[in-house]
C-alpha cells in the first residue's frame, strides 16, 4: 500500500526512468535497436524492476500516465540516435483500454519528430486477446500512423500462429523460456525453429530474448531468427551509454 502511494508520485518525483537494452540482427552480429525498459529509482528502496511495480501501476490505472511518459521518452531519445536504430516499446493491456491509444502514440510522434517507422509498440499474447476478440481497429489505427507492432512474450499465451496472421503484426518476440530450455530440452529448439521457418512464411520478423550463453547465440542463427536479445548480447543500459553503443557499431 506504502508502495502504491510512492507510485502515484514518482513520475511527478522525476524517479522514473528509461534503461534500453540493445537488439542485434541475428545473420550479421549487428546492433539493429533497443527496448525501453522502465525502472524506478525509489528513494529508499534504490532501483526497482517493472517486474515488481508495473503490475501495481495497472491496478491503479497509473500506468496510463507512466506509460505515456515512457513513450514520449523512448521517442524524443531514439530521434537523437542513427536512423537505422529501431526504438521497441512496451504497451500495457490498460494503456489499449484506457483511453486513446491511437492518439497518445500520433502526438508523442509529432511532439518528437522521430520517424513513425522506426518505432516498435510490444504487446503481449495475452494483452492482445484480453477480450477473446483482438481489438483489430486499434492495431489498424497503430499500423495507419506508421508505428510497427510487435508481438511479447510469444508462446506463453493460447494463440498460435495461424490464428496471429489474420493480426497486422510485424514482429514476434518468442519468449524466453523456450531459449532457457533450449539447450537442455532439443523439443523447445525444435520449437524456436519452427516459429521462426512459419513467421518468415507468413511475412513476419522473429526475434529471440533471453540469450545468455553462445551455445544459445549460435542455436538462434541455427533456427534463422531475426534478430536476438539477452545478456550475453548485451544489458540493459543508460541512453548514454546506449549511445556510445551505437556510435560504436556505426
Ligand atoms: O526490465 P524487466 O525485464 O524487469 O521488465 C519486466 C517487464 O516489465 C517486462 O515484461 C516488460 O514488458 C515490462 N515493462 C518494462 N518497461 C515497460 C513499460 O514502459 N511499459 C510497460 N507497460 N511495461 C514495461
Ligand atoms: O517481457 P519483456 O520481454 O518486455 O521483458 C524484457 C525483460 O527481459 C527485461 O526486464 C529484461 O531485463 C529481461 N531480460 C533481457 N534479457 C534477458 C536475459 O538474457 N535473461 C533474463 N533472464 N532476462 C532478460
Ligand atoms: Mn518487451
Ligand atoms: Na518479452
Amino acid at each position: 500500500l506504502e508502495m502504491e502511494l510512492d507510485l502515484s508520485q514518482a513520475l511527478a518525483k522525476g524517479q522514473l526512468e528509461l534503461a534500453y537494452q540493445p537488439i542485434f540482427a541475428v545473420a550479421s552480429g549487428r546492433l539493429c535497436g533497443f527496448e525501453a525498459l522502465l525502472r524506478w529509482n525509489h528513494p529508499r528502496r534504490g532501483l526497482i524492476d517493472p517486474a515488481a511495480f508495473v503490475p501495481l501501476a495497472e491496478e491503479s490505472r497509473a500506468i496510463v500516465e507512466i506509460g505515456a511518459w515512457a513513450m514520449r521518452r523512448a521517442m524524443a531519445d531514439a530521434a537523437g540516435f542513427p536512423e537505422h536504430l529501431r526504438f521497441a516499446i512496451n504497451l500495457s493491456p490498460i494503456q489499449i483500454g484506457v483511453g486513446d491509444i491511437v492518439a497518445t502514440v500520433r502526438d508523442a510522434l509529432a511532439d518528437t519528430g522521430v520517424a513513425p517507422g522506426r518505432i516498435e509498440l510490444e504487446i503481449t499474447e495475452t494483452a492482445l486477446f484480453a477480450q477473446d476478440q483482438p481489438n483489430f481497429e486499434i492495431l489498424h489505427g497503430l499500423r495507419q500512423a506508421g508505428v510497427r507492432i510487435v508481438l511479447d512474450d510469444f508462446g506463453t499465451g493460447y494463440s498460435s500462429l495461424a490464428r496471429l496472421r489474420l493480426l497486422p503484426l510485424d514482429k514476434i518476440k518468442i519468449d524466453r523460456s523456450f531459449v532457457h530450455d533450449a539447450g537442455s530440452q532439443s523439443s523447445s529448439e525444435a520449437i524456436i525453429e519452427a516459429i521462426a521457418a512459419l513467421a518468415a512464411r507468413l511475412g513476419m520478423a522473429t526475434t529471440a530474448e533471453g540469450i545468455e550463453t553462445q551455445g544459445q547465440w549460435e542455436m538462434v542463427r541455427r533456427a534463422r531468427c531475426t534478430e536476438a536479445q539477452g545478456f550475453l548480447l548485451g544489458r540493459p543500459c543508460s541512453a548514454r551509454e546506449a549511445a556510445a553503443l551505437a556510435a560504436a557499431a556505426a
